[in-house]
């Protein structure tokens, strides 16, 4: 357990009802107290002033009722109320398995530590039935509520229609407690099949933003949109695509994510699940599962097309022995070493300025998936402008690394950067999942430095593009590259130079979890 966090023997996934209150963070999460896999699902809880250090507390929600969650507390979200005070809507799984929906308020609100909460005499609120006929077994994952003109509350509720269909169920209440299904949902999709974990937020004065995670594929995509708060129906932007070829908050190992509005500093935060890339008997062997990602801000991009992403800054405390590099070029087919940082455990900023666009390759029409390019080229094959970027979590023999890199393609005269996170050579061991994700950089190569943040968390790589415009985390297991044998080098597999315009680096502290 290092700076992400990670507790020992449990089966740790979604972050649940996160939140500030009395100038404490909160964060819930879907926790198995008895064993590092999926199952017995209870809302862990953990509390922080800084969104680095936090103090584990007791269980907040455990199954309990055979009439609304004896098989479960599965996800769900937290919202403030008019009199300032907390409530958790969550999903039940009932003594027949139907999903349905609860509400918890704390025992004692006085508590800025919420320690305790009381299930409602009310629930189930919201439930399956004969006249709605709601799909009992794809019907979770409450979001924030938010209130309406006419003092009403709103809050959406993922669900699926005839298997291809995701849609975010809205449901109105003039109480908290009574809840009555609008006539239309939220917003709908029929390519994606059922939606987990259904965000909706407020970006702009004129945008909204609604996530969803879909379950088939375990990807989040996002869309960019208008809320007609008087229709109740959200509308995506022209070419804000609605399904899982769409935005996406990160391109690699992130699901089931979940943001809050932090008052106190006046921002968005986003918290994520990473989940494994192992099997169940490796994760019961190392004794436990899955991993909260580092909390980002996260903000609507001045084109208005898209979010972006930056871990909060608090984060910044736990730099140490900052390592600088003079303006450097870095010259075709070269590889340098950051050497001063722990490479198992930091924070790496770089800057890439490329002198002369004149050695780019053509992106063949074909090719129209990143994600492909990233992985057929990958970051040994020589290339025009790049492959070039960072070797991290490297044995000093290169035989284990993962590679986060910029490619530059030409399409139409334009253009195209895109921004790879390579696993295939992370590990010499054969039991782990080693994708390759990849995504396009909205950046101009001619205009502007390709820029890239990378913290390094032992096994977890989060990289950040374009000052975050483009995120991919990686979850990695290597053999070698371990603790003081891991190491961090600059590559450039391109055979026209590059030039790093600016390079900061940092060891990490450890976080403390209590
Ligand atoms: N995990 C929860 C569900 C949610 C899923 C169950 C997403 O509520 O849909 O642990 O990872």
């Amino acid at each position: 357990m290092l700076v992400n966090w990670a507790i020992h023997d449990l089966g740790f996934t979604d972050p649940n009802g996160p939140m500030i209150y009395k100038g404490i963070y909160h964060l819930f999460y879907q926790y198995n107290p008895g064993s590092a896999v999926w199952g017995n699902i209870t809302w862990g809880h953990a509390t922080s002033t800084d969104l680095v250090n936090w103090i584990i507390h007791p269980i907040s929600l455990f199954p309990s009722e055979p009439s609304y969650d004896i098989k479960g507390c599965w996800s769900g979200s937290a919202t403030i109320l008019q009199d300032g005070t907390p409530a958790i809507l969550y999903t039940g799984i009932d003594s027949n398995n139907n999903q349905v929906q609860n509400l918890a308020v704390p025992k004692n609100s006085s508590d800025p530590y919420l320690v305790e909460w009381i299930k409602s005499p009310s629930n189930p609120i919201m439930e399956p039935n004969a006249v709605n006929k709601i799909n009992s077994t794809l019907f979770r994952d409450p979001t924030t509520a938010w209130l309406g003109h006419d003092g009403k509350w709103r809050v959406i509720v993922g669900n699926e229609r005839e298997q291809t269909t995701g849609l975010a169920l809205l449901y109105t209440s003039s109480d908290f407690i009574h809840w009555t299904e609008a006539e239309h949902p939220l917003h709908s999709s029929n390519e994606t099949g059922m939606w987990e974990c259904p965000d909706f937020f407020r970006v702009s004065t004129h945008k909204h933003v609604l996530k969803a995670s879909v379950f088939r594929s375990l990807v989040e995509y996002y869309t960019v949109g208008t809320y007609d708060r008087d229709t109740d129906i959200f509308v995506p932007d022209a070419g804000s695509v609605d399904n899982e070829s769409g935005l996406r908050l990160d391109y690699g190992k992130y699901y089931a994510s979940k943001s809050f509005f932090d008052g106190d500093k006046n921002r968005r935060i986003l918290l994520s699940w990473i989940n494994e890339s192992t099997s169940a008997n490796i994760d019961i062997m190392k004794g436990w599962s899955g991993l909260q990602a580092f909390p980002r801000k996260i903000w609507l991009d001045k084109s208005a097309k898209q979010l972006v992403q930056w871990p909060v800054e608090e984060i910044e405390k736990l730099r140490t022995n900052q390592v600088k590099l003079p303006i450097t070029t870095v010259k075709a087919g070269s590889l340098v070493e950051v050497l001063g940082v722990t490479g198992a455990q930091a924070d790496v900023e770089i800057s890439f300025s490329i002198p002369m666009l004149e050695k780019e390759e053509v992106l063949e029409s074909s090719w129209t998936n990143p994600q492909e390019i990233c992985s057929r080229r990958g970051s040994s094959a020589n290339g025009g402008v790049g492959p070039f970027g960072l070797l991290v979590i490297a044995s000093s023999d290169i035989q284990e690394f993962t590679a986060v890199f910029f490619i530059v393609l030409k399409k139409n005269d334009k253009f195209v950067v895109l921004m790879c996170s390579d696993q295939k050579r992370s590990s010499l061991g054969l039991d782990y999942d080693k994708p390759t994700y990849g995504a396009v950089l909205d950046v101009d190569p001619v205009k502007q430095n390709l820029s890239l943040r990378t913290l390094i968390d032992h096994s977890i790589v989060e990289s950040f593009g374009g000052g975050g415009k483009t995120c991919i985390t990686a979850r990695v297991y290597p053999t070698l590259a371990i603790n003081d044998n891991a190491h961090i080098f600059i590559f450039n597999n391109g055979s026209q130079h590059v030039e790093i315009s600016n390079l900061n680096a940092w060891s990490l502290k450890q976080a403390q979890i209590h």
